[in-house]
């Protein structure tokens, strides 16, 4: 084995199950983090992210004495950064690579001859070479490429998925020079099934960066024809699974809006780094980022106004079937309807539901549906007819059964779907 001990620094959702696989493989791995209450969970052999299968390898690696917690680095034959590149600024949203700074300042003294250090965080193109190589440099008195290596192999896990896309995924291996991207290689080689492909870090950082803005372009596309669809008094939802039935078409699908640390933000690092040549970039970005405001209008719309009216929002996290709530488009929507007068009751099926939903229900205006979780779109409409003030309920995620849900008594609004088709579709349930 080419790098023995590892120490990975910041254990997030991507920087705790690495420093996992790696401990899997047989690596003498230290964790680091600045948080404290990160350390002490994995130091009691617990995690505090939830997310499939995650707690038990904690427990299993951590008794197994090869994943040790910390509070700051230490030497190591390899050092993974996986920290978070959030943006900043409302006007200008630029990457704020402040966290990249200070665990690359953190590790730089801890490089020796021969070390690999991997910038595993998603950054603007050009960050390894010109922002993370001066800073080991200075701090180790050593050169990247000729004295040490230096990488840059982005994750692309999916929240959900990660412990098996983590394994299964093919990698980006980006090197400051060849033997760094080798290295790189030969490291991930000890947990990756999926293929290696080696290239040069600032076309890894690219090659990230646009992976999530095709899938963030994708989705305003789809949302776009959603507004499209109301306007003309179509189903979008039916109109997409027609398109898709041609060979060469794949629509996303339409909803409240793009939430998460990724898809929202990594867009603005391509924008930031060539302004003039990503009008299509930066507008997706705006189209996305005006779906809660049209979501409240559909409240608006549904409820002829706002003030007073008692709206149950269902779902707080960024999508379906995970804990996580930070950059949701279920938090814009709210604090636009709240903004407005609306009062507004929220519920998570995973994340907040201490009181039940019969009972949030209860002389309610408007069920609001934001996030399609797997308990959502099995609910049972009958059991949550009767409660409410007015049967108004409005799906943004067209997760619930149409059907169903009217035959018990509610009148169902779908975004992206308009009056043409709910007339066109109640005219041929009466020929019936
Ligand atoms: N969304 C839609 N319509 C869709 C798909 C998604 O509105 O058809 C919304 C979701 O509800 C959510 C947001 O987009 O609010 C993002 O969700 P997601 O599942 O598309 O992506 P993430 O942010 O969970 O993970 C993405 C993944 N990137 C790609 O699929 C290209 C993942 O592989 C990356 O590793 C991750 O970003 C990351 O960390 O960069």
């Amino acid at each position: 084995m080419r790098f023995p001990s590892i120490c990975v620094v910041g254990l997030g959702y991507i920087g705790l199950p690495t420093a996992l696989m790696f401990a899997r493989a047989g690596h003498q791995v230290v964790g680091v983090d600045v948080d404290e209450r990160v350390v002490a969970a994995l130091r009691d052999g617990e995690t505090l992210l939830h997310e499939p299968g995650l707690a038990e390898i904690v427990r299993t690696q951590v008794r197994s004495g090869r994943l040790r917690a910390s509070r700051s680095p230490e030497i190591a034959d390899a050092f993974i950064l996986a920290v978070p590149t959030p943006i900043s600024g409302l006007a200008h949203k630029r990457a704020d690579l402040d966290a990249v700074r200070r665990a690359t300042e953190s590790v730089g003294p801890y490089v020796r001859r021969g070390s690999l250090v991997v910038v595993e965080s998603t950054c603007p193109p050009g960050t390894v070479e010109q922002v993370v190589a001066p800073i080991l440099e200075r701090a180790s008195a050593l050169r990247a490429g000729d004295d040490f290596f230096l990488a840059h192999c982005p994750e692309r896990v999916l929240p959900g998925r990660i412990l098996t896309e983590i394994v299964e995924n093919d990698r980006v291996l980006g090197g400051i020079d060849r033997d760094s991207a080798e290295a790189a290689r030969e490291l991930y080689g000890s947990f990756v099934s999926g293929q290696m492909i080696t290239t040069d870090t600032t076309t890894a950082e690219l090659v990230k960066l646009m992976e999530n803005t095709q899938r963030d372009v994708n989705i305003a596309l789809a949302n776009e024809f959603a507004l499209v669809a109301e306007h003309l008094g179509i189903d979008v939802w039916e109109a997409i699974e027609i398109a898709n039935r041609h060979p060469r078409v794949n629509f996303l699908r339409p909803g409240p809006g793009v939430g998460g640390h990724c898809i929202a933000v990594d867009p603005w690092f391509v924008v930031g780094a060539a302004p003039q040549f990503t009008p299509l970039i930066a507008a997706s970005r705006t189209v996305n980022d005006s779906m809660p405001l049209h979501v409240s209008d559909l409240v608006a719309d549904g409820l002829g106004s706002l003030k007073g009216q008692v709206v149950v929002a269902l779902g707080l996290t960024y999508k379906a079937d995970v804990d996580d709530t930070r950059e949701s488009p279920s938090n814009a929507v709210i604090t636009i309807l709240e903004q407005n007068g609306a009062l507004v009751r929220k519920h998570d099926a995973i994340v907040s539901n201490d009181v039940p939903l019969e009972e949030l229900l209860r002389d309610a205006d408007c069920l609001l549906v934001l996030v399609d979780h797997a308990a959502y779109r099995s609910l049972d409409p009958s059991l949550l007819a009767g409660r409410m003030r007015r049967p108004l309920v409005i799906d943004t995620r067209n997760c619930l059964d149409r059907a169903a849900w009217t035959l018990a008594g509610f009148e169902l609004r779908t975004l992206g779907r308009g009056g043409r088709a709910a007339s066109m579709i109640a005219a041929s349930d009466q020929r019936q």
